[in-house]
């Protein structure tokens, strides 16, 4: 009461509704005004920020959290009176005609499509000390992943408006979500790279907003262990994106502008471009409202699985279950084995890879109702079994591959699974984890992830008919992977299969040795033989048969020490590097045409 007069009318009122909402402790033992005056102020901004920043405010998330934390205490499971099943979907397969359809359908559609690239995540699992999309995606070029994003949105609008005949060329947007923990360094990476090719109008950053702690099972929102006047934060998850899409505005200004599809993606997955044509393809053709993007799922595999969910009352849905829930879930309910994979060396279950693609006008309908509140979950590490005390302060969280949880049963949601090696080779687990995993399993590594890119430029360039050689089986940082050609190309030379197909011609071979690099757009492989690297790079203008034989010492991969200081974190956490002894190097500047045949 005494301090009523140093806090403005507002400020007053929020204060009146966390006191009525139990939140009695955050104002107890206030010291007379005069004291501490500017941080009792802080506090009440902070907690008008949290307010602000969470649909439906306060009191809403106070009332959910006390609902699930009753459900976790009382040990309900949020899969009650549901029965799991393996959905179907559509099978991609690299390369056959039904891909290469979907993909043309798939590159008409991407002017009318925005893409939402979510990075406000730390990646502590990696725990590396920079953004996760300023890593070099591979160290053959040093392209980071964000640089490569952008120049396959580039490339892929360009093939787009090839086939728009005179429609309206639009510059396809791309939204950024970022947090504290990655804004500045996301907005310094574009800046001081000319936002890699895109307009600067083009992308636009939205910050997410970090959410309260919840100190106990009455929900009470915990203080800063040394600081009375901060309440404690933790990030709310990735669900956050579609809250911050609709109350940006951009939604209905994307709908304004004729746009039709959403392609949300994450930060480290280097493949994923490789797969998104011909999965919008499939949403194009089934007209799903939504689609994910799925791949073959080692069972026990740390990514969640795309499951249909049968409800006694007749409700169904088919929607990811995360990892941690989906073997419980199946033991529950008559698999006693749980997650286990089946004849295919699989677990039955496709693996989400969260590359949701969603039908912007039914998107915004569904938003309209929720505000993009997802449905969310709490995860409380309990002192002990009574369940009472939590060893430290947890939150609500959400995800958001969870948003077709509160669609109507008339909604068209499907999903698309791919060939793993096509399109899902991420960077989440630091060296030490990623040796750990069992044997088989994919490792999520900075080591994997690279090699991961030879192997689907060589497996494609095979597709389209160059001899590559079998790769050799090397170990770096404790783990065993397969080393391919270092094959690798810009999106101006090629987005689709298609494209690589009409670009690669003759009798072409490139020894496991070698490294292909090739950086321009009008660029044609014809007869080559290659043994050694090769790095072709011209202007657009130019156009450049590349044949004969090349041979040289090339580019080598050479193990290193994690553990050695002086070498780039971005190096030791790949546990190898690019040794550039001798190649073979031209570039085209004028235009014209022109033969590289040594
Ligand atoms: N992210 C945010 O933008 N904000 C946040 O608050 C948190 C994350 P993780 P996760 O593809 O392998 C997901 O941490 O959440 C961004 C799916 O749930 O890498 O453990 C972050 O920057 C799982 O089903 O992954 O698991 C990153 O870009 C499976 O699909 C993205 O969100 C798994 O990813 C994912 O964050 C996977």
């Amino acid at each position: 009461q005494k301090n009523l007069s140093i806090l403005s009318p507002e400020q007053i009122e929020l204060g009146k509704m966390l006191l009525e909402t139990g939140q009695v402790h955050l104002f107890e033992n206030w010291p007379d005004p005069g004291v501490d005056d500017d941080d009792k102020k802080a506090l009440l901004a902070q907690i008008d920020l949290l307010n602000s920043s969470y649909p439906g405010g306060l009191a809403s998330y106070i009332k959910t959290a006390r609902e699930l934390l009753a459900d976790s205490k009382a040990g309900r499971n949020p899969f009650d009176g549901f029965t799991p099943s393996v959905p179907s979907g559509e099978v991609l397969t690299c390369g056959d005609d039904n891909f290469i359809q979907y993909e043309e359908s798939g590159v008409k559609q991407i002017q009318n499509a925005a893409f939402v690239l979510v990075a406000g995540g730390l990646g502590e699992r990696l725990g590396y000390k920079g953004i996760k999309v300023a890593l070099p995606m591979e160290t053959t070029t040093g392209t980071c992943f964000l640089q490569h994003y952008i120049e396959s949105i580039l490339s892929l609008s360009k093939a787009s408006y090839k086939h728009a005949q005179g429609e309206c060329q639009r510059d396809v947007p791309l939204v950024i979500m970022t947090s504290d923990d990655t804004h500045g360094h996301t907005l310094q990476l574009l800046e001081s790279n000319s936002y890699f090719g895109m307009k600067p109008t083009q992308v636009k950053l939205l910050k997410q907003e970090k959410v309260a702690c919840l100190a106990d099972n009455d929900a009470r929102l915990a203080l800063d262990l040394n600081n009375k006047y901060k309440i404690q934060t933790k990030p709310h998850g990735h669900g956050d994106v579609h809250a911050l899409l609709y109350s940006s505005g951009l939604l209905k200004e994307w709908k304004d502008a004729g746009l039709r599809w959403v392609l949300f993606f994450q930060d480290t997955n280097g493949l994923l471009f490789k797969a998104i044509p011909a999965a919008l393809g499939v949403s194009v053709t089934k007209e799903y409202h939504v689609n994910s993007l799925a791949v073959p799922r080692k069972a026990k595999e740390a990514i969640g699985g795309i499951t249909k969910l049968t409800h006694t009352d007749g409700r169904e849905m088919v929607i990811n279950v995360e990892y941690n829930q989906l073997d419980p879930l199946l033991r529950a309910t008559g698999h006693p084995d749980g997650d286990v994979n089946c004849e295919t060396g699989f677990s039955p279950y496709p693996g989400n890879i969260n590359q949701l693609i969603l039908e912007l006008g039914p998107y915004i309908d569904e938003l309209s109702k929720t505000g993009g509140a997802i449905k969310e979950f709490i995860n409380p590490k309990y002192k002990d079994s009574t369940k009472t005390e939590f060893k430290s302060s947890t939150r609500l969280e959400c995800m958001m591959q969870d948003y077709p949880k509160t669609l109507p049963p008339s909604a068209r949601v499907g999903f698309t699974v791919t060939d793993i090696w096509l399109a899902y080779a991420p960077v989440k687990n630091n060296p030490e984890d990623a040796a750990k995993v069992p044997k088989g399993n994919p490792y999520h590594s900075a080591t994997s992830g690279e090699t991961a890119i030879y192997r689907a430029n060589s497996m494609i360039l095979r597709k389209a008919g160059v001899k590559v050689d079998d790769p050799v089986t090397q170990v770096f940082n404790g783990q065993e992977v397969e080393v391919w050609s270092r094959v690798v190309w810009k999106p101006k030379w090629a987005v689709t299969f298609s494209d690589v197909k009409s670009k690669v011609k003759g009798d072409n071979s490139v020894s496991q040795k070698s490294t292909l690099v090739i950086k321009g757009q009008n660029v044609v492989i014809e007869d080559l033989k290659l043994d050694g690297a090769l790095i072709v790079d011209s202007v657009d203008e130019a156009e450049v048969k590349v044949g004969g034989s090349v041979l040289n010492n090339g580019w080598m991969i050479e193990s290193v020490d994690k553990d050695c200081v002086e070498l780039p974190e971005e190096v030791r956490i790949r546990g190898f590097k690019i040794n550039k002894k001798e190649q073979l190097e031209e570039f085209y500047g004028e235009s014209g045409n022109f033969c590289l045949k040594p």
